[in-house]
């Protein structure tokens, strides 16, 4: 199945809640329908944990969408722990892009550390801004900034879309002199009314051109890989040993350190 994937175009949506991800990503999935490309959608949904009415939001909002076969709709709750995630997102992506989805988009809320993981995995990262909101510039100092290829300002009906593009601005010079130069193109959506959708979807559509399929992959797999060499190397060693150490490091008999070289002794015995 591997050798099938390499041919979508991944493209992440994030951004503070309520900013309007899913409605820009139901736009986004009705324009490349138009250009008869297939879509694979993927809303890592945080809020589940607490609420179930985000997830069920998210199915209304995209419900133009269900019957039809062209659009395959993943929802992913995660229940609170965030930790895996990131590899779950990815591998249902590579599963959507063998299955040939042409586009796949993983909607996540950008709030933390862990979502911006998620965020990275993509080709190309929006991140979904929202004039008047307050927290935008919190935000980017989150590490947002960082992560993304392409501002959209969504909800450019309501004022304030002007301040919040000058800070942007603002925020990229800054960026700039510290010589992290970062010149994502900003664009103004009304994501409500599908105003400059089309414009915002060709922005990513060339600047994935531009970068090359491959420019991302290799970050992708050092992450993912990263992840699988500490699965298999944790489950190579006992339970029982892992348990027996930590008891006696808790209970100061052993310090951590020589816990640790204790259990890599259990894996790789020296000769
Ligand atoms: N005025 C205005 N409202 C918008 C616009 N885009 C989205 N909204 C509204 O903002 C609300 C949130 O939109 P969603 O698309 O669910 O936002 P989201 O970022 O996916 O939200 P979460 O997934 O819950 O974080 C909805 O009530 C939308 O109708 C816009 O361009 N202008
Ligand atoms: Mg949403």
């Amino acid at each position: 199945m591997f050798e099938q994937t390499g041919h979508a175009m991944i493209i992440g949506v994030t951004g503070a809640p309520g900013a309007g991800k899913s409605t820009i990503v139901d736009h986004f999935a009705s324009v490349l329908r138009a250009q008869g490309k297939t879509v694979g959608i993927i809303a890592v949904d945080p809020s589940s944990a607490y609420s179930h009415g985000a997830l069920l939001g998210d199915r209304i909002r995209m419900q133009r969408h269900h019957d039809d076969p062209g659009v395959f709709i993943r929802s992913m709750a995660t229940r609170g722990k965030l930790g895996g995630v990131a590899q779950a997102t990815l591998d249902i992506a590579l599963l959507l892009d063998a299955a040939g989805r042409s586009v796949v988009i993983i909607e996540t809320v950008g709030v933390g550390q862990d979502e911006i993981e998620i965020a990275r995995l993509a080709d190309i990262t929006v991140v979904v801004l929202v004039p008047g909101m307050g927290d935008d510039v919190q935000a980017i100092k989150a590490g947002i900034m960082e992560v993304a290829d392409v501002f959209a300002i969504n909800k450019s009906d309501l004022p304030g879309a002007d301040r919040l593009e000058q800070e942007i601005r603002a925020m990229q010079s800054i960026a700039d002199e510290v010589g992290r130069a970062n010149a994502a193109p900003v664009r103004r959506v009304v994501a409500t009314e599908g105003q400059g959708i089309d414009e915002l979807l060709s922005v990513i559509s060339s600047l994935f051109q531009r970068q090359g399929r491959q420019s991302r992959r290799a970050e992708v797999w050092e992450f993912r890989l990263r992840e699988m060499l500490r699965e298999d190397l944790l489950a190579a060693i006992p339970q029982d040993t892992l348990h027996t150490h930590s008891l006696l490091v808790a209970e100061k008999k052993e310090d951590p350190y020589s816990a640790v070289n204790a259990l890599k002794e259990a894996l790789w015995p020296a000769k």
